[in-house]
């Protein structure tokens, strides 16, 4: 008998230690302790024992076995309840971890790094920012600048007009101005010399788009207007800015050309350090009738003016195959630079 009910003992803890969960363990506590449980059902069979002392230590023996089942049962809901208490924790929790990663942050585009840099870099060198007007008049964006109508220069430039010819002229009187030049006679007719200003800024032109024209496009122009200005000024400042922007091992050269508001006039260009050289911009010293246009009197100061593509320069300076792509805002263009 005691043989039984330690094998019935045995044989039920062995099963509560196998439980894996809640309701086997619920299931197990009517099967095990309940009346009809392997355990109870031996205390049956006490009353056929035949000595009061064989029924006495077999009683003994049932109650025993009955409370190490029941002890072990709420040990192992403990523990089952735990560990389902945690996987649900873990279910249910929030990863928010993400919110402390710092989220990705985006950067200004190639055409506005490099307008911003230029900025920087003439300020470095003593200039001051100035702007003019995307739609100019025909006078500004011509004919101040030494280009009165019907000069073959003129056609230098395809120019979008807002306006149509008045009668008896051949153009309209209002453009989306062709070049930054404009800003020239805008500053010159708004104070006196001497005059150190760069005019970064947005221009329009009937191009065809292709690997390197664009017909909205962006220029930078410089002026400087004081006593005793040189072509050498002129020079040095190309100089010093190519140095300050490309890099000690740049340097740069002037080549004879024409603008009719320069005189004399020349294209710059950059060397790279492998030697090879990029054409940048034009530049010259302020024809006197500009000065004139602009209210300066050519006896008394000198000046000399440049401009340059900032997005054919860029493009240039990072080995972009084709210009357009500057404009399509395609993020994995943008993000390279
Ligand atoms: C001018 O526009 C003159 N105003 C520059 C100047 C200023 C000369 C002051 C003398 C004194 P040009 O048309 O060459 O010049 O244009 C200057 C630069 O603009 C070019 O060298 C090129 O870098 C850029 N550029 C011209 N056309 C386009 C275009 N369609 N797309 C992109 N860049 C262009």
């Amino acid at each position: 008998m005691i043989a039984d009910i330690s094998a019935a003992r045995g044989a039920a803890l062995a099963q509560i230690e196998a439980a894996d969960s809640l309701e086997s363990i619920a299931a197990l506590d009517t099967q095990l302790l309940g009346k009809k449980g392997s355990i109870a059902q031996l205390k049956t069979k006490l009353g056929g024992l035949a000595t009061v002392d064989e029924k006495k230590a077999a009683g003994q023996a049932v109650n025993e076995a009955m409370q190490a089942v029941s002890s072990a049962l709420a040990a192992r809901r403990v523990e089952l309840g735990t560990a389902a208490t945690a996987a649900r924790v873990e279910a249910e929790r929030l990863d928010l971890t993400e919110f402390a990663v710092k989220p990705e942050r985006g950067h200004a585009h190639l055409v506005t790094q490099s307008w911003e840099r230029l900025e920087d870099v003439f300020i470095g060198l003593g200039f001051q920012v100035a702007e003019g007007p995307e739609v100019e008049t025909d006078w500004h964006n011509f004919e101040a600048l030494n280009m009165p109508i019907g000069h073959p220069a003129r056609g230098e430039w395809d120019t979008l007009f807002l306006d149509h010819a008045a009668p008896g002229e051949d153009v309209g009187r209002t453009v989306l101005r062709t070049h930054t030049s404009p800003v020239q006679i805008r500053t010159m007719l708004s104070g006196m010399p001497p005059i150190y200003i760069v005019a970064p800024g947005r221009v329009f032109r009937r191009d065809t788009p292709d690997a390197t024209h664009m017909p909205v496009f962006h220029q930078i122009e410089g002026l400087v207007v004081d006593r005793d200005i040189t072509m050498a000024d002129l020079a040095g400042t190309i100089e010093a800015f190519t140095k300050a922007f490309f890099g000690a091992d740049f340097s740069s050269r002037l080549r004879p050309s024409y603008f009719p508001f320069t005189e004399p006039s020349a294209e710059f260009d950059i060397q790279r350090p492998d030697g090879s050289w990029l054409e940048l911009g034009g530049c010259g010293m302020v024809h006197p009738n500009v000065l004139r246009h602009g209210g300066i009197d050519p006896e008394e100061w000198s000046g000399f003016a440049f401009g340059f593509g900032i997005d054919r320069m860029a493009v240039m300076r990072h080995d972009v195959a084709d210009i357009r792509d500057m404009f399509v805002n395609d993020i994995r263009f943008a993000e390279q630079f």
